[in-house]
């Protein structure tokens, strides 16, 4: 279909299981797993599911979310009940508000999505895939023993703790428009990841509310980790072109100085327009962008979603860099296929909806200065000059 081929000389990994996209988080809870559906419908309906090695996740076993996770959080995780709304049910590990609901089949989800970045990191480990993709992963808000930001087992750390096993420096790079705080923390201390967040960043209310460009690793002298978080703080309204030049211009300067052997890429949808939590103006096009220049770089990429809530753009985004991945982006035709299941959500039939299309008259005026973006890259080229390999 759609003349889609294998790419000769290297292999994608597709890692997913309808398992996972079946779980609800409650009735008006943004965070809604069926857009994975609506992404893998679109995937497949374009035959990319042919180009690339497919395989049906499975749990992490209990060992294997303690390499990251305390004991006693995954048995809470595990036995926790679902309450009555009115119930005082104790929010212990922060679970059970309304961010991280204790729903059916919590467990479930949980270590089935953290198996899926797991298995990915190992095909990138024992060289079988080139590239690894598990859009159900990239949850980066989750702690060693607390839940957070609709995060509960923090997939991405897992999987850079399996990198490291053969992999001595690994780039963790996190576009979702919220900081990506927990994989930040989890490494604060080492010099053997370093981590780049671009997120939307108020000093206030935006969650998680840390991020702020002078957040760069631990402070105490001789620690290992210092300068090797990197924060990138935008305001509202980023369009394409900005974002994409930032992009590539940091993640060129930290490849530049750090010489990672492995790559992170989290690939957040809520840094798309029109995502109903998102700030941000960057389309499915400049998303996609940094997805292509990492895979430029030629060195072991996995693939994880993270935030998205439009579910339409988000299947749109990560079907795009499904493509992109394979490397028959240039070949695809962008108006979708009649047979796509859903293909009803699609309101605009285009991978490309325009900016207007998407954000239907709503104005957002980008708030981000020409000025600020140089200032940001200015700070980060005098930080990394403290990074040594
Ligand atoms: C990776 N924003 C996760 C991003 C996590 C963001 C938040 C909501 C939200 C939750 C709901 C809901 C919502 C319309 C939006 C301080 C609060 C304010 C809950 C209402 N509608 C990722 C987490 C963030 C839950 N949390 O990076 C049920 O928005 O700002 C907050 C915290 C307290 C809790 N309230 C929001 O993208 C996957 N939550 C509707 C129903
Ligand atoms: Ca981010
Ligand atoms: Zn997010």
């Amino acid at each position: 279909t759609n003349g889609i081929i294998r790419p000769k000389g290297y292999n994608v990994s597709w890692h997913s299981n309808p398992d996972i996209e079946k779980h609800h988080f409650g009735h008006a809870h943004p965070m809604k797993p069926w857009r994975l559906t609506l992404a893998k419908g679109l995937i497949m309906s374009y035959g990319m599911h042919t180009a690339m090695d497919t395989y049906v996740s499975r749990q992490a076993t209990r060992e294997e979310l303690e390499d990251f996770h305390s004991a006693d959080y995954l048995e809470y995780l595990k036995t926790a009940k679902v309450a009555l709304p009115d119930d005082d049910y104790p929010k212990d590990f922060n679970l059970g508000g309304s961010d991280c609901p204790i729903f059916e089949g919590l467990f479930n989800y949980c270590s089935m999505y953290a198996g899926a970045s797991i298995d990915a990191a190992r095909k990138l480990c024992n060289n079988e895939s080139d590239i690894a993709i598990n859009w159900s992963g990239g949850l980066h808000h989750a702690k060693k023993a607390e839940a957070s930001g609709f995060c509960y087992v923090n997939d991405i750390v897992l999987a850079i703790l399996q990198l490291l096993r053969k992999h001595p420096r690994v780039l963790y790079i996190d576009i979702d428009v919220h900081h990506g705080d927990g994989v930040e923390e989890a490494f604060w201390s080492t010099d053997r990841v370093m981590t780049l967040s671009i997120h939307k960043y108020d000093g206030l209310n935006f969650f998680p509310g840390t991020g702020d460009l002078e957040r760069t690793g631990p402070d105490s002298e001789g620690n290992p980790g210092a300068h090797h978080a990197i924060n990138v703080p935008l305001n509202d309204g980023i369009d394409d072109d900005q974002y994409v030049w930032l992009f590539k211009t940091l993640v060129g300067l930290c490849v530049e100085r750090f010489q990672p052997t492995a790559i992170v890429l989290q690939c957040g949808a809520d840094s798309l327009a029109g995502d109903r939590l998102g700030r941000f103006n960057v389309q499915v096009q400049g998303h996609g962008a940094c997805v292509a220049y990492c895979k430029s770089l030629n060195i072991p990429l996995l693939l994880v979603g993270g935030g998205g809530y439009t579910p339409r753009n988000v299947a749109r985004a990560w079907a795009h860099e499904t493509s992109i991945a394979i490397g028959c982006d240039s070949t695809l035709d962008p108006i979708i296929p009649i047979h796509t299941p859903y293909r009803t959500h699609f309101r605009h039939e285009t991978i490309f909806p325009t900016l207007s299309e998407i954000l239907a008259g709503e104005n957002r005026p980008n708030k981000n200065s020409e000025k600020k973006v140089r200032e940001i890259v200015a700070s980060i080229t005098e930080q990394l000059r403290f990074v040594n390999r």
